[in-house]
């Protein structure tokens, strides 16, 4: 049986998989306080509905950073995507161009960024990690070359958080999956020294943006705007890296407060319904980026798999937006939310 949402695929794509595939998908870091809030922190918000609002027909498509999308759902960039079909990320790259909108190809992909370019007309953007400085430059310019049209620079890296679920079964990354963007160098992410002067010299290799990813708080967000980084990601990693770190859903209203409307807010973390997108616009981000939902698309039917995830959330989001008076994404704002505990505006 076909499955329903984005739970269901999530059961099944457990079912398939080896355990230590699973545990490297799946784990969060130490105790998961994190990974768990990350869901659960939905939760916290309600949505306040408006009636009578002509919902006849509902627009879900905008921009992000200037480019059309189909809806305010992007793909978040995932390493080894090739432990969960034979096609990786290419039949991801796929699954997203047929939707409309845009996939963020990880470094640490199992294919090469020339690869996912070739492999759909789709637009694209690069995640880098910067390992090694002459790696990183040579990433980036290849990605320019070949037609990615911007740069992720993730932030939340400087040493992998303590993956106990992968220590338990076992799942080592050196030898889960080859990266073939590393040519012969396999191991380490993000150079420790990373600093916000770091962001000018990665700047200066292409012309393409530069979102920022992994702002957890507000003062961050503020000191990422003056440094002219052209839109950022609320981001903690999906739970994978400081355990105990507010939530992704927590952190938004006060980046998007810290900014001030000077650069565009993405999020991602926990997003598994239609309602979880709503939320998060209503509390200002611009769009967000869906992970492990992804990846049991692809483990459970590959590139069909990817597609149907992401039509599902696409009509889950629809219809919660008929349902709170919202025709379009320009309608959805700070009113549609408030908080659970106290009913406070946030
Ligand atoms: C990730 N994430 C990630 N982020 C990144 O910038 N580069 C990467 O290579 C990876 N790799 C990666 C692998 C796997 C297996 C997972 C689950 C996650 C983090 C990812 O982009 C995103 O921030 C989270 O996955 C979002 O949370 P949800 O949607 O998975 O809850
Ligand atoms: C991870 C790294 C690769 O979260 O981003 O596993």
């Amino acid at each position: 049986m076909q499955p329903i949402n984005l739970r269901e695929y999530e059961r099944l794509a457990e079912s398939r998989l080896d355990a230590e595939v699973w545990s490297y998908y799946a784990g969060g870091a130490e105790d998961e306080v994190t990974l768990r809030a990350n869901e659960s922190d939905f939760d916290r918000f309600r949505l306040r509905p408006r009636v009578l609002a002509d919902v006849t027909s509902i627009e879900l498509s905008t921009t992000v950073m200037g480019e059309p999308v189909s809806m305010p759902v992007l793909v978040a960039p995932m390493a080894g995507q090739g432990m969960a079909h034979a096609e990786g990320e290419c039949a991801t790259a796929r699954a997203a161009a047929a939707a409309g909108t845009i996939m963020a190809a990880s470094s640490s992909a199992t294919c090469s960024l020339r690869q996912i370019a070739e492999s759909c007309p789709g637009a694209r953007w690069f995640q880098l990690y910067v390992r090694y400085w002459d790696e990183a430059e040579r990433l980036v310019k290849e990605a320019e070359s070949v037609g990615y049209s911007a740069l992720v620079l993730t932030a939340d890296l400087p040493r992998m958080g303590n993956r106990e679920r992968d220590v338990r079964s076992g799942f080592k990354l050196s030898r889960g999956f080859h990266v073939p963007n590393y040519l012969d160098r396999q191991e380490g992410f993000q150079l420790p020294s990373l600093t916000w002067k770091s962001l000018e010299r990665i700047r200066a290799w292409s012309s393409l943006p530069l979102v920022l990813k992994g702002i957890h708080t507000g003062e961050d967000a503020a000191i990422a705007v003056e440094h002219g980084v052209d839109a950022m990601v609320v981001s903690n990693h999906g739970g994978r890296q400081l355990d105990g770190a507010v939530s992704a859903i927590e952190a938004l209203p006060e980046a998007v407060e810290a900014v001030r409307g000077r650069c565009e807010v993405y999020m991602d973390g926990g997003i598994r319904r239609g309602t979880h997108v709503l939320k998060a616009l209503a509390l200002g981000a611009r769009a967000v980026f869906v992970g492990r939902p992804i990846l049991w698309g692809l483990a459970v039917d590959g590139e069909s798999g990817v597609r149907h995830v992401l039509e599902i959330l696409k009509c889950e989001l629809e219809r919660a937006m008929a349902l709170a008076g919202c025709p379009d994404l320009s309608s959805v704002s700070n009113s549609h939310i408030m908080r659970a505990v106290d009913g406070s505006q946030v």
